[in-house]
């Protein structure tokens, strides 16, 4: 990815360690909040913020602008920092789904997965970041980048391994998943928890604390590693425009017309429902 004009590596990976400031910042400011855990996904966001997804800043919330679900919700700080970055709120229909290593093991993951792979939903996006460490203890595989591409590829997923700290490599990943026609992509990322701490860093024991005093240090660090300090990147606008949706007109092609005493199973009746719906409002 070096030398590619389309990519400013410096100015993502500037970009990347902004985040990381201000997501001590906000976590010391509450006194509270996952700091290692934003510190091992900042390269993630500034590559999707700032080159692969597309919206407009002065429309946040047009159907046409991709959308962005952080799964690992507790790293909130980090998603409010690239909206400050970006200047704007957050809008939506490409997806991207960030999910952590931890959050991995729970069934619910798979489930989507397999959904996502039988649907064929070539929209989608699914990050992992694999930064080892969970809330208490490491996770059950931790950096067996391996194991987690064998199982994705086995779920029908298009399955990409990077270092997940390459803003280049995680730009060409996502470049290559929006080619990436019939089925959804996973990029798997090794990253590393609290990345670009010094001393925590991949140290257990640092999960959803604050950094308190420690942050003024770890600040000053990153501010050193920060090429650029004004520099700003525009999001890239959609592509095409969205065909605009009513909601408030949509209507039943017949009321209900249920007698008093009827008994009609609850599945039966929504599938009613949503017939009516589609019949009147078929484009
Ligand atoms: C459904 C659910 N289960 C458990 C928790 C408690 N919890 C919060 S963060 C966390 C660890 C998450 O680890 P990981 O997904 O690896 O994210 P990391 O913080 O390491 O980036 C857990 C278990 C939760 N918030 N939600």
């Amino acid at each position: 990815m070096k030398g590619d004009k389309n990519v400013d590596i410096q100015a993502l990976k500037d970009i990347a360690n902004k985040l990381r400031i201000d997501s001590i910042v906000a976590t010391n400011a509450s006194k509270s909040g996952h700091p290692t855990s934003c510190a091992s996904m900042a390269e993630m966001m500034s590559v999707l913020f700032f080159h692969t997804m597309r919206y407009k800043i002065s429309a946040p919330k047009d159907p046409s602008a991709d959308r962005f679900i952080l799964s690992k919700g507790h790293a909130a700080p980090i998603l409010y920092a690239a909206w400050a970055e970006a200047a704007h709120q957050w809008c939506w229909p490409r997806v991207f789904c960030l999910v952590g290593d931890g959050e991995a093991a729970e069934g619910s993951i798979w489930e989507a997965l397999h959904f996502a792979s039988h649907y064929k939903l070539d929209n989608l996006v699914v990050l992992f970041d694999v930064n080892r460490l969970g809330q208490s203890e490491p996770t059950s595989l931790q950096h067996q980048m391996d194991v987690y591409a064998a199982r994705l590829k086995a779920f029908g997923l298009h399955t990409l391994v990077v270092d997940g700290h390459d803003v280049g490599e995680l730009a060409k990943a996502l470049d290559e998943a929006a080619a990436r026609a019939g089925q959804p992509t996973a990029i798997v990322a090794k990253t590393y928890k609290g990345r670009g701490f010094p001393a925590i860093e991949d140290q257990d024991n640092w999960h959803g604390k604050a950094l308190g005093a420690e942050g003024d240090k770890i600040i000053k660090h990153l501010q050193s590693q920060i090429k650029n300090a004004s520099i700003s990147l525009k999001p890239q606008p959609p592509l095409a425009e969205a065909p605009k949706v009513h909601i408030s007109d949509i209507t039943l092609s017949s009321p209900p017309a249920y007698k008093k005493g009827e008994l009609v199973a609850t599945r039966l009746a929504y599938g009613t429902g949503l017939k009516k719906i589609a019949d009147t409002n078929l484009r």
